[in-house]
């Protein structure tokens, strides 16, 4: 018997007044209402309940002058239907608040979905029922409800904020909330206006304000990034791409980063010229198009503070060309975040709205906010008189709508006010653990606010509805997130935020803006397409991190986490076994060679240094050629010798060219990359005895590479870790160099391969088991393989120069790494250890591509410069704040500047 009917049956019998549904549903908005319509199509009795008088969600209640959305409406849709989206035309670039009301009506009365609805009823309390297995709602307005599934559709920016200045009761003009604008028309003719804000709100608003009033003060806090609209008629060629391909163009925009079919874009910023970069710039600003300009100008806008500068620089300028008051101007430009970070805005005559004879700007940054009095608004400096405030202050953000709306309680009685007093904790941002059949719709832990919402919702939508039928299906009746599941999308989360600037500014999305709020980037920063790609993982691996349970003590649990990999390591991955490569043992050496080669030449190109030289240096039997990389600013510098990876057998020495760029800037070391021979021309032990010679040869030429002269550090990554570590033994046993440190990243340092991590990354991660033992094979005969020029492992360690030691988990050659450092500290030599959580062995090497690998780096330069005996350098543009931390103010200042 289908669960509603045998609930139903138990309700009739006890005579109560509740209503039983399969779903309740909270909110008509965009969520809701695609809710309502899949789940009725499903089968499931459902009911939606919203506060307001009608759909809509915040389109209902956010009706303040000039209220539209930013990003172009025609990506701004449902595309479940093809059908509905042949029915409907938008009739502009960016819909108004109005059109986008009328549509969700239009959608509403298409699926006639109202009926369903209960308006005006607001859900004062949920309980879980753990007996029944159901939700208990109570509600301010009708019939209590029991449902199944409770799912909340409430939206991410619909709790607005409370004013939390004084005085406001005392006031005796008008009070109006632009998250709560009253239906009927406004009249400002005549008016003193006030609006407190410059968030998307008020930059939307206080343009037309100021058309209407006698004067119009705004108060600021903190400016904000604005780009004009141009708006109009939606741009043919946009409306043109949709219409040849309708499907492809709305898949696109599924798998994309923000929701929108533009492409990932790949040239970085120091590849272009000042003049490139401002043409970009200039043809994004004509665009007015937010998303574009938020991704599309140069690669690493949205995840370098130098790249970000750049961008917002250009900004800057606008503003102060746009606005002619150069104090007004001063004022209105954002210095204290990284554009993008805080929600930039969409504008229609915004900054120049400044230069109206009617429009006064208050910087509350010198002047803040005293009191608001009977007649106006004090400052600590002057007095307003004012007829009509406008709170334009926003919402509390993501939580609000979930947590503060009405107590929710959970299996044992659990609050989730309580369960997320430090913060939201949710799995993949759609459920939460102890709270068994509860979604949540773009809840804090999804894209939802740094995507495109309709993209989002409607995958949310699909993903929970979906997952519904499949539990009726195999006959469970409860759901519930594992807190394994849940702590490791926490730990993921956390590694995406490390991806993307929006930690370094406080704002609503970091709970910032409320007083008292945990502090935590709440919205997921890693992208609707591999947020996508891992939700369908989640069950394409039965479930993972999910407890089913169903009568009878049904129940099927595969715990653990959907994602151990750094977010971006995951990208790379995915890339790669997408290209479905050959394996590189197969392609036999030269083919390896030319396989890396070509490899090589898509990765971005590395950063400026000051100076790169080719030179040769002589051997006893031949030359080798070297490539020096110079700091920019003066020398003479200390020198680190690298040595790069490839096994033995591939790579040259500019093979790690990115690598070695960024130690020589970071470190402001002199790198010089050794080209040692390889095998299988030259076998064991030529790149060992290479590696030691060059070594020499360099210390002893330090002064005329225009180095410091005295001891050399030694580096690789690899096998070229492995020659860095052979090179420290052989130079300790045959009087010198001296080295003054050995930064071994993912070496090889032992002929074994029965440790773990050979198991345990045997596959998959791109060393794989089987091409290091293709590599061991070329360069290096069994019998000759406990000799300590290959495997230092089993050489004596006492006496060499101290160590950092990088491994990563999820590297065949970790665990050897992890046995070096512990030998050598076993042996009493100072070592350092980076044991890198979910990098795998090309991470550290994959410069301005693994991004989670930049505070590894920022380590290993330190590291360098420890042992060359340089002091330590304060974080340098943002870039090496170390994973998981808040940047503090004046950290991003400086980076800023
Ligand atoms: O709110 P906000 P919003 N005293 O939080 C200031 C979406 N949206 O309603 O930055 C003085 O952005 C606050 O200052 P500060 C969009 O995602 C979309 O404008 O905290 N000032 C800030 O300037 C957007 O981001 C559209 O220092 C105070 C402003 O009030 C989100 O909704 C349109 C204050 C609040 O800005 C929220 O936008 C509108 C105080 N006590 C909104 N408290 C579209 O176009 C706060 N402020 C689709």
């Amino acid at each position: 018997m289908p669960d509603v009917m045998v609930a139903a049956r138990a309700s009739e019998a006890s005579g109560s007044k509740t209503q039983q549904v399969d779903v309740a549903v909270v909110g008509a908005g965009f969520a809701g209402l695609y809710l309502l319509h899949r789940l009725r199509k499903a089968g499931f009795t459902t009911v939606a309940l919203d506060e307001a008088g009608d759909v809509g969600g915040t389109w209902y209640w956010n009706r303040y002058p000039g209220a539209r959305c930013d990003i172009q409406t025609i990506d701004y849709s449902y595309t479940f239907d093809p059908e509905l989206e042949g029915a409907w035309k938008w009739s502009e670039k960016y819909a108004t608040q109005p059109e986008i009301l009328r549509y969700l009506g239009f959608v509403a009365d298409r699926y006639d979905l109202r009926r369903d609805i209960r308006f005006h009823t607001k859900v004062t309390a949920a309980t879980w029922d753990q007996v029944a297995e159901r939700w208990q709602l109570t509600t301010d307005h009708g019939a209590t409800i029991s449902c199944r599934y409770y799912i909340m559709a409430t939206g991410c920016l619909s709790s607005p904020k409370p004013p939390e200045i004084d005085g406001v009761k005392d006031f005796k003009g008008k009070v109006y909330f632009t998250g709560r604008w009253p239906h009927e028309e406004l009249k400002f003719v005549g008016k003193r206006v006030a609006v407190i804000g410059t968030g998307s709100s008020a930059i939307q608003s206080i343009p037309l304000i100021a058309e209407q009033a006698a004067h119009l003060t705004v108060f600021q806090r903190t400016p904000n990034f604005a780009l004009p609209a141009h708006n109009g008629p939606a741009p043919a060629e946009r409306a043109t791409l949709l219409e040849s391909d309708r499907a492809g163009y709305r898949e696109q925009a599924r798998w994309s980063l923000a929701g929108v079919p533009l492409p990932q874009q790949t040239v970085v910023s120091w590849q272009l010229s000042d003049a490139e970069r401002r043409e970009r710039f200039e043809q994004a600003w004509a665009a007015g198009d937010l998303v574009f300009m938020l991704t599309q100008l140069w690669a690493d806008q949205g995840v370098d503070v130098d790249g970000n500068a750049l961008l917002a620089e250009l900004f800057r300028e606008k503003i102060r060309s746009i606005v002619k008051d150069p104090e007004t101007a001063a004022a209105l430009t954002p210095y204290d975040h990284p554009f993008g970070s805080k929600r930039p805005c969409l504008d229609t005559n915004y900054y120049a709205t400044y230069n109206r004879p009617n429009v006064t700007l208050v910087n509350l940054r010198q002047e803040p906010i005293a009191s608001i009095t009977a007649s106006g608004i004090k400052t600590d400096k002057r007095s307003f008189d004012i007829d009509v405030i406008v709170f334009a202050t926003g919402f509390d953000a993501m939580t609000g709508a979930i947590k503060a709306v009405h107590p929710i309680t959970g299996r044992g009685g659990k609050s989730l006010t309580d369960v997320w007093a430090d913060g939201p904790q949710t799995y993949l941002g759609l459920t939460v653990a102890g709270f068994p059949n509860l979604f949540l719709v773009t809840g804090p832990g999804s894209p939802s606010v740094l995507s495109n919402m309709a993209v989002s919702i409607e995958q949310h939508v699909d993903w929970v509805v979906d997952r519904l039928i499949a539990i009726q299906a195999a006959g469970f009746t409860a759901i519930e997130a594992t807190e394994t599941a849940q702590t490791g999308w926490a730990r993921h989360m956390a590694d995406c935020s490390t991806l993307t600037l929006h930690r370094l500014a406080n704002t609503w999305y970091t709970g910032a803006n409320v007083p008292g709020k945990p502090q935590g980037v709440m919205p997921y920063t890693g992208g609707v397409g591999p947020y996508r790609s891992i939700c369908n993982e989640v069950v394409g691996g039965g479930m993972l991190g999910f407890r089913l349970t169903g009568p009878n003590g049904a129940e099927q649990c595969n715990d653990g986490e959907i994602v151990r990999l750094q977010p971006d390591v995951r990208l790379v991955l995915n890339m790669l076994a997408e290209m479905n490569l050959p394996p590189i043992e197969s392609l036999g050496a030269q083919g390896a060679r030319d396989f890396v080669a070509e490899f090589n030449k898509s990765r971005p190109a590395g950063r400026p240094v000051g100076e790169i030289v080719d030179g040769t240096l002589p051997l006893t039997d031949g030359s080798l050629p070297y490539r020096l990389y110079r700091p920019a600013a003066p020398g003479p510098h200390p020198i680190a010798v690298y040595f790069h990876g490839g096994g033995w057998v591939l790579g040259d020495e500019q093979s790690d060219d990115p690598l070695c760029r960024d130690i020589c800037r970071r470190a402001e070391m002199i790198v010089v990359s050794v080209g040692y021979r390889h095998a299988p021309e030259h076998r064991f032990p030529t790149a060992a005895e290479d590696g030691y010679a060059a070594t020499r040869w360099i210390a002893e030429h330090a002064a005329k590479l225009g180095g410091r002269p005295g001891p050399v550090a030694v580096a690789g990554w690899s096998a070229g870790a492995n020659i860095a570590a052979v090179t420290c033994q052989l130079a300790r046993d045959r009087g010198g160099p001296e080295i003054a440190g050995q930064l071994l990243v993912c070496p090889v340092t032992d002929c074994a391969f029965d440790r773990p991590s050979y198991g345990d990354n045997a596959a998959g991660y791109f060393l794989t088991r089987p091409l290091m033992f293709w590599f061991w094979d070329i360069y290096c005969s069994p019998a000759d393989r406990t000799d300590p020029r290959v495997s230092p492992l089993r050489g004596q360690l006492a006496g060499l120069p101290p160590a950092f030691v990088v491994t990563c988990e999820f590297d065949p050659l970790r665990d050897e790494g992890v046995a070096y450092a512990e030998a050598l500290a076993a042996a009493g030599v100072p070592v350092e250890q980076l044991q890198a959580r979910g990098h795998f062995h090309s991470s550290f090497a994959m410069v301005d591509v693994v991004i989670t690998g930049v505070s590894g780096r920022a380590r290993m330069a330190e590291a360098l410069r420890r042992f060359a005996g340089l002091p330590q350098k304060t974080a340098q543009s943002g870039e090496s704040i170390p994973q998981g931390r808040q940047a503090s103010s004046p950290e991003l200042n400086a980076a800023a500047k």
